[in-house]
């Protein structure tokens, strides 16, 4: 049987106070990891490790802004000394803007590519320097469908995955030489308080015509939960995917390999 085994192993989730960092956060952790969090403010960091607390799980969180270099290499540091250096980086913080590309200003474009690909950069260059010199490390980079495909309005965060798959090429082909596996998942359409608005009731009580798309695109014809996640991050965090580098899992229920229902 292979190691799905965890024990002994720092993780750190960024943005694992809810959603999806919350579930794959969580299932690190029943895995046997040490849990480090970090999210955007005091008061998401204390419903986190309640949120971990009421799940059996002892989680350190952090407040830090992934975009800010200093704050996360002094994160990276303080969970070092405190915790021992992070053997697993889940890049999972992220932000979308939905809007028009015409009627988009720079800065926003700028904002969201910050958050969702450079920060990305900044917490795995954080992280690499110790896992080189244990020859051992596990960097998992939370992507998208839009990471494949495009949509209307979501210019800044399809840039911002499509780029994100390329660092993860990029990571596993400058430092699988150390055994540091880069990868990353790819969750298709997920319910979160991110896609929430996606599946607002509309005034006469009927879905969402998005809520309606989606469902209709799905081959298993459902959103998908956070939960769904669990299992692949464990998988690309574990031994069992020592040999697995520089590839995008997708979790999404079927959506890229689906031409769609007939009319
Ligand atoms: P979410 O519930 O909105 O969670 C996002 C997390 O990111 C929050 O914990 C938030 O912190 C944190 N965050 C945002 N900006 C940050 C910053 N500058 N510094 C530190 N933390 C920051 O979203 P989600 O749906 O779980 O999404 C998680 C990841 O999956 C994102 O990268 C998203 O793009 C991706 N994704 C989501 C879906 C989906 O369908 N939901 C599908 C594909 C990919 P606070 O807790 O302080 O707010
Ligand atoms: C949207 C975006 C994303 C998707 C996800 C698909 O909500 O508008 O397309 O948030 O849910 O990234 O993988």
């Amino acid at each position: 049987m292979v190691s799905f085994d965890l024990t002994g192993k720092v993780a750190l989730v960024t943005g694992g106070a809810h959603g999806i960092g919350f579930s794959i956060g969580t299932a690190l952790a029943q895995a046997g990891a040490t849990l480090c969090f970090n999210c955007s403010s005091e008061g998401s960091m204390e419903k986190g490790i309640a949120a971990y607390k009421a799940a059996g799980i002892t989680a350190h969180g952090y407040v830090c802004d992934v975009t800010d270099e200093a704050a996360v290499d002094a994160m990276v540091l303080k969970i070092a000394v405190e915790l021992g250096p992070v053997d697993i980086l889940v890049n999972n913080a992220g932000i979308i803007k939905r809007v028009p590309m015409c009627d988009m200003p720079a800065g926003d474009f700028r904002k969201v590519v910050d958050v969702d690909l450079t920060a990305a950069f900044i917490t795995a260059k954080a992280v690499l320097p110790a896992m080189i010199e244990k020859r051992a490390g596990k960097i998992i980079n939370i992507c998208s469908m839009t990471s494949e495909l495009g949509r209307e309005n979501v210019s800044s965060y399809a840039a911002a995955k499509g780029g994100l798959k390329m660092l993860t090429r990029n990571i596993a082909s400058e430092y699988g030489q150390y055994n540091i596996q880069c990868n990353g998942l790819g969750p298709g359409y997920i319910a979160t308080p991110q896609t929430a608005p996606l599946r607002e009731r509309q005034p006469d009580g009927s879905r969402h015509p998005f809520d309606s798309f989606i469902t209709a695109r799905t081959p298993a014809g459902r959103w998908g939960e956070a939960d769904d996640l669990a299992g692949p991050a464990v998988f690309l965090a574990s031994p069992a995917s020592d040999f697995v580098n520089g590839h995008i899992l997708y979790v999404d229920g079927g959506i890229l390999a689906y031409i769609g229902k007939q009319p």
